[in-house]
């Protein structure tokens, strides 16, 4: 089979909760402190990975990491039971679930070795997320473990904050030939972090094998993550030839799109005017956190959640585009509120790769069957809610350990459970 993309969604985890962990998130900011519905939320976003599968496109999955993070802990000299709320909250994250954060990936038809490359994220800047790499490092040298066809690297060191393929844009005229690669990084966020750092994305680029010559280095607009947008997929989306953005995504914008344009001559640009849609409208509705897609009818499908349909300056401009006949042909909405809750959209939880299903370890795929057995297993295993104040209980640490494994058991992945 051909290389295709090949989406995979993090499987929210268990202990999905709004503990109000990440600074600059305002979404997460907003919500902390409320109740929040893991089982809910699991069974949204299988039904996201289902909308996929319909449109045609090939559909993977990743596992929750172990929750609370025992080893974690216990590298900090603590255990789940006998810790300060703040440290426990950390470790209790279902963060994981955003699996655009999860790695970098550059295909095999833009890397020296026509290899596949994969860079775990180190998630320093955020201490909940900082502790992901090694159960995601697990699982991605598991899914991506034929090295005739994949390359999967170790944490760039974390002096340099990465944040994976959120900062990450590929340019191509279909997924399966030679692209050009765009890395988003940040430099300063007025009051908020820069969670991504140009030196991460150099030692990816180098360490992917990448041509210099088709590698840019991007920088995000300080104004976008002073108003919220922590990772540059909150503004923008790239998929094969088209570019989705809002008009104030790049700090020098101008200067992007004219060496892209070089570089990249059939790049379709479509911006969206600050004028028509704000930067807060654009940041709380997640229009650009959409998944673009082409599936196999060629009609290029924008997959939104239900809060862009809800916010009338998004929805009027998304109507007028398709009324226009624009590069978007389709748009699709998707119900991900749980995990919108906590500012990750339908694109946050999904790692996007290009790769032929064939060399993928099937336990990480799925088709409609497998998710309706993981629906049956989310709903008999997964909590109805959680108080974040009540993450230190330990019926409640029980019954979500207990849900991890049964999962893994579930799809054949016990190989995870020490991790
Ligand atoms: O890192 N939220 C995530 C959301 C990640 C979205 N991903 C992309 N844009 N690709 C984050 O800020 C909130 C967790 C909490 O507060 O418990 C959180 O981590």
């Amino acid at each position: 089979m051909p290389l295709t993309e090949i989406n995979f969604d993090g499987i929210v985890g268990p202990s999905h909760n709004y503990a109000g962990l990440s600074f600059g998130n305002l979404a997460a900011m907003r919500n902390a402190g409320l109740s929040s519905h893991p089982r809910a939320a699991a069974l949204q976003g299988l039904e996201k990975m289902r909308a996929n599968l319909r449109l045609g496109l090939a559909q993977g999955l990743f596992v929750p990491q172990p929750r609370p993070a025992r080893a974690w802990l216990g590298a900090l000299g603590a255990t789940p039971e006998d810790v300060d709320s703040v440290l426990r909250a950390n470790a209790m994250s279902a963060s994981a679930m955003w699996a655009a954060n999860a790695a970098t990936v550059s295909p095999a038809p833009d890397t020296a070795d026509r290899r596949t490359h994969l860079t775990v994220a180190n998630l320093r800047t955020m201490p909940h997320r900082s502790h992901e790499w090694p159960a995601t490092l697990a699982q991605l040298k598991l899914a991506f473990g034929d090295e005739r066809h994949f390359a999967v690297h170790g944490p760039v060191p974390p002096a340099f904050g990465d944040e994976g393929a959120a900062n990450h844009m590929r340019f191509a005229e279909r997924h399966e030939v030679l692209g050009v690669e765009v890395f988003v990084y940040g430099v300063g966020g007025g009051s908020y972090p820069a969670r991504q750092h140009v030196e991460a994305f150099r030692a990816i680029a180098r360490l992917h094998r990448l041509d210099p010559q088709r590698t840019l280095f991007v920088q995000q607009s300080e104004e976008a993550i002073a108003a919220g947008a922590f990772h540059n997929d909150v503004v923008a989306v790239a998929n094969e030839r088209i570019l989705f953005a809002h008009e104030r995504a790049f700090e020098n914008k101008g200067e992007f799109l004219g060496r892209l344009g070089e570089l990249f001559p059939a790049l379709e640009y479509v911006e969206v005017p600050a004028a028509e849609v704000s930067l807060e409208d654009a940041i709380r509705s997640y229009l650009f956190n959409a998944q673009l897609v082409t599936p196999p009818d060629g009609a290029t499908t924008l997959i939104v959640p239900e809060e862009a349909r809800e916010t009338p300056s998004v929805w009027s401009w998304l109507q007028r585009h398709l009324a226009g006949n624009g590069a978007i042909r389709r748009v699709e909405v998707v119900d991900v509120r749980q995990s919108m809750a906590n500012g990750g959209g339908p694109a946050c939880l999904r790692l996007r790769v290009v790769a032929d299903p064939a060399t993928v370890d099937p336990r990480f795929l799925v088709d409609e069957a497998k998710l309706d057995r993981l629906a049956e297993l989310i709903g008999r295993e997964w909590p109805e809610s959680i108080d974040p104040a009540e993450l230190g209980e330990p019926a409640l640490i029980a019954a979500i350990e207990q849900a991890r494994a049964a999962l893994l058991d579930g799809l054949n992945l016990r190989d995870l459970a020490a991790v």
